[in-house]
C-alpha cells in the first residue's frame, strides 16, 4: 500500500505519519508538503531516512508537481491534511485560505481521478457546522447538522467538503471525510491556544485570553484523531462523512488555568484581550456514527493527555523555541539545499 499524506510536516499530519509507519511497517508513505510557516521538516527527522518514506516539497495547488508525483508513485490512498489552518490568520488575510484549502483540494482530487486512486480522504473540521449556543448543552454536531460557517477558514474548509462530495457524486471518486474537533498534543504549532499558552507561560509572558474566555472547545488528543482516520481509510464507507470527537468540552479559561496549575505558574499572567471577530461560541461533536460503524473510541483522557502534552513541550523546548525565533525556516535549506 502506498499512501500520500499531504501537509505531513504540520501538526496532525506528522503525528499521522508516525502512526502509520509504526503500525504498518510495510506501507510506503510519501509526505507532500509546501513547508509554509506551519510546516517544519525537523518534525519528521526521525523518519526522513526510512527506506519506505519519502518527503516531497511541493504545493498541492501546483498541478504539474502533483501529477508528476502521482505518476511516479501511483498511490493507493491520499490523505489530505494540507491546509491553512489558523482562524485568526484567515480573518487577517483570507486569500491563501481559498487558494490552498479549496483549489488545492480540487487539484489533488483531479490527480486522484486521473490516476484512479482507491481512496481520497479529506481531513475536515467541526468548524464547518458553525457554533452551538452556550446555554444548550443538549445540542451536538451530527453529520446531518447543516453547514453554517463563521470564518474565512471554516468557509474554505466547508467549500472543500462540498467539492469532495461533488467529486464522489459526479465522477464516482472514492472519497471519505472526517470532521474532527480541536486537537492537542506534540508538534502543535505555537500559534494555537494550548501550545501558545504553554510557551508563553514558560517564557513568563502574558497569556492572552480572547473575550470572556467562556467559549467552549471539544478537545481530542491528536493520536486518537490519527487512529480514527486510519480506521476510516481502511474500513470506512466511501462517500461518507464521519464526525470525530471525544465528548471533552472545556472553556478556554479553564484550559489556561489548568496549564498555569500544571506548570506551577501564577494565574496573574492571564490577560483578557479583545475578542476574535465572529468568535464561535461552542463546538461539540456527536461521534456516535464512527463509534457504531467502526468501533472508534477516544483512548486518551484529557487529564492524561494535557499532562503528556505539557511534558512534551518541556522536553522539546528547542522545537518550539526555534519556531518562535523563525530559525526553523532555514532547516529545509540546510537539510536539502545540497542534496
Ligand atoms: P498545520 O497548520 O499544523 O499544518 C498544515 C500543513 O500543511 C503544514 O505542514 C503546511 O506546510 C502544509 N501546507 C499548507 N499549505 C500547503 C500547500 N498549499 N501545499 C502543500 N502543503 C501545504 O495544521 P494542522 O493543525 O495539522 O491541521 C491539519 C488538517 O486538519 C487541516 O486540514 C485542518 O483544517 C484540519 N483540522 C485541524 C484541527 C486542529 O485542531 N488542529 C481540527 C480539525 C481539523
Ligand atoms: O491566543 C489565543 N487566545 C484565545 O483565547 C488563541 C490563539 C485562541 N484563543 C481562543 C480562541 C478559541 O476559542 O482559544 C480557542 C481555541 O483557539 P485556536 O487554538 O485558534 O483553535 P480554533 O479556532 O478552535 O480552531 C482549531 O480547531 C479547529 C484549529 O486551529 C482549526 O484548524 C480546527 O479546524
Amino acid at each position: 500500500m502506498t499512501i500520500i499524506v499531504t501537509g505531513g510536516a504540520g501538526f496532525i499530519g506528522s503525528n499521522f505519519i508516525f502512526h502509520i509507519l509504526k503500525k504498518y511497517p510495510d506501507y510506503r508513505v510519501i509526505c507532500l508538503d509546501k513547508l509554509t510557516y506551519a510546516g517544519n521538516l525537523s518534525t519528521l527527522k526521525s523518519v526522513l531516512d526510512k527506506p519506505n518514506f519519502r518527503f516531497v516539497k511541493a504545493d498541492i495547488c501546483d498541478r504539474a508537481a502533483v501529477y508528476q508525483l502521482f505518476e511516479e508513485e501511483k498511490p493507493d490512498v491520499v490523505v489530505n491534511f494540507a491546509a491553512e489552518s489558523h482562524v485568526d490568520r484567515s480573518i487577517e488575510d483570507p486569500g491563501i485560505f481559498l487558494q490552498t484549502n479549496i483549489i488545492g483540494t480540487a487539484t489533488l482530487m483531479d490527480a486522484c481521478r486521473k490516476y484512479k486512486i482507491k481512496r481520497f480522504h479529506q481531513v475536515s473540521t467541526d468548524e464547518v457546522y458553525g457554533d452551538l449556543p452556550l446555554d444548550r448543552p443538549d445540542l451536538f454536531f451530527t453529520e446531518n447538522t447543516p453547514i453554517h460557517t463563521s470564518s474565512p477558514y471554516s468557509s474554505s474548509k466547508a467549500s472543500a467538503d462540498l467539492l469532495v462530495l461533488a467529486y464522489y457524486r459526479t465522477y464516482g471518486l472514492p472519497v471519505s471525510i472526517s470532521r474532527c474537533s480541536n486537537n492537542y498534543g506534540p508538534y502543535h504549532f505555537p500559534e494555537k491556544l494550548i501550545p501558545l499558552m504553554i510557551a508563553n507561560a514558560l517564557n513568563h509572558k502574558p497569556l492572552p485570553v480572547y473575550g470572556t474566555g467562556e467559549n467552549v472547545r471539544d478537545w481530542l488528543y491528536v493520536e486518537d484523531h490519527c487512529k480514527a482516520i486510519d480506521l476510516i481509510i481502511h474500513k470506512g464507507r466511501v462517500g461518507e462523512v464521519y464526525n470525530v470527537g471525544g465528548h471533552n468540552e472545556m472553556t478556554n479559561i479553564d484550559i489556561v488555568k489548568l496549564i498555569c496549575k500544571e506548570l506551577h505558574m501564577s494565574e496573574s499572567l492571564i490577560t483578557y484581550v479583545s475578542d476574535r471577530k465572529g468568535h464561535d461560541l461552542r463546538y461539540a461533536i456527536d461521534p456516535t456514527k464512527i463509534h457504531n460503524e467502526l468501533g472508534w473510541l477516544p483512548e486518551t483522557k484529557f487529564a492524561d493527555g494535557i499532562k503528556k502534552t505539557i511534558q512534551w513541550y518541556l522536553d522539546n523546548r528547542e522545537w518550539w523555541e526555534t519556531i518562535i525565533s523563525g530559525e526553523y525556516q532555514n532547516y529545509y535549506e540546510k537539510m536539502y539545499g545540497n542534496r
